[in-house]
């Protein structure tokens, strides 16, 4: 049996745009892992600060992620809920994990390679560093489990990479201390189910993206019932019916993401989707999705209206997670400190 309590640990950035993507991805199942688990739910502001962000906006949107987290039925009482930066030890946790991770490792991170681009000379030292930031907001917590999207499924690889490392670099140092051979948990990354990666409504080979130029591409938690159905009409499509086998999407990548959609909103499986609507046009298909889409989102939509506009509230809400969360995070890195050989005062 572990030694780790099962907890579960994830983030979203406060970058703006929040969409169906970054809801079916990620934040509708962190709703679902409350039932089974302690969790622990970070608005992670200092992973945004990574591009340039405005400051007002970064604050409306730590606000308007806080209040999707709990719009969407996250418990803030019952688990924890807070910004990342009212937490120092994430920072400190990450210096250590520079430390750990190799050059060679970071250097093979995807997400770095799409974000800089091109000019990766002028890219942030924190966007390259981001990966490092993330395994600290984890292991702080010693976290089990991360429900993600599939994108972010490299860098649950090197939070392994970086727990084990750290686990050997002073395992001696550990049997000394007591902590036996594992101090940080191997976590578990969970993407899975029909919706680890939605894609742009706009073109089916991209993910749905809060920095794509097109606002038709991705469906905001912010849109009224208007706008949601607008965007799945004008939605691209190819001039087939859909097929009555769910192996015949693969090479349909626009209506594979929409019945992974239909599928993740109505809490079922693909199969079932194409089962009640294989053979049937595009013409039929999207305003059940756009009716579907409607009655899930808009009570989120709504309950979000209501707590960004009592922006005293939310804060409260994550001064107190951040106070519960801060306990934890204390607790790791007193340890960590004695482990890696840093005098405490
Ligand atoms: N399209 C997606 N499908 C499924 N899951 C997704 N996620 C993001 N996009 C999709 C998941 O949402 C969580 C929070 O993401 P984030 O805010 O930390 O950052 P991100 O992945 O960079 O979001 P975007 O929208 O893709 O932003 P930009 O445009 O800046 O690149 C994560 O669990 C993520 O997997």
């Amino acid at each position: 049996m572990s030694k780790f309590v099962d907890r579960v640990f994830s983030g979203v950035q406060p970058t703006g745009n929040l969409h169906l993507g970054n809801y079916l991805g990620a934040i509708k199942k962190f709703v679902a892992m409350q039932a089974s688990h302690q969790c622990v739910y970070c608005v992670v502001d200092m992973h945004a600060l990574t591009a340039w962000q405005d400051p007002t906006e970064l604050a409306a949107n730590t606000r308007e992620v806080t209040a999707a987290f709990i719009a969407a039925g996250i418990d803030p009482k019952a688990h924890i809920v807070f910004n990342q930066s009212q937490v120092a030890e994430h920072a400190e946790l990450a210096w250590i994990f520079n430390c750990v991770a190799r050059m060679g490792w970071m250097n093979r991170m995807t997400q770095f390679k799409e974000k800089a681009g091109k000019d990766r000379e002028n890219a942030s030292v924190g966007l390259f560093a981001y990966p490092t930031l993330m395994a600290a907001d984890i292991l702080l917590y010693k976290a089990t489990h991360v429900p993600v999207g599939d994108d972010q499924k490299q860098h649950l690889e090197l939070t392994r990479d970086i727990a084990a490392k750290f686990n050997n670099d002073f395992g001696e140092q550990l049997e000394r201390l007591g902590h036996g051979e594992q101090f940080f948990p191997m976590t578990e990354p969970l993407i899975e189910g029909p919706a680890t990666r939605i894609m742009s409504l706009r073109d089916g080979s991209k993910k749905m993206s809060k920095s794509d130029a097109s606002d038709l591409s991705r469906i905001n938690l912010t849109d009224d019932a208007d706008a949601i159905a607008k965007k799945i009409r004008k939605a691209k499509t190819d001039p087939a019916p859909l097929p009555d086998n769910v192996d015949d999407l693969a090479a349909r990548p626009e209506a594979d993401n929409l019945v992974g959609i239909y599928a993740a909103l109505a809490e079922t499986a693909k199969e079932q989707v194409i089962g009640e609507y294989g053979g049937r046009e595009f013409s039929a298909f999207k305003p059940a999705l756009a009716d579907l889409a409607v009655d899930k989102l808009s009570p989120v939509n709504a309950e979000m209206r209501r707590l960004t506009d009592d922006p005293a509230t939310v804060d409260a809400t994550l001064r107190e997670g951040a106070a519960r969360a801060r306990e934890i995070a204390a607790a790791t890195m007193a340890e960590v400190r004695d482990i890696v050989g840093f005098i405490r005062g």
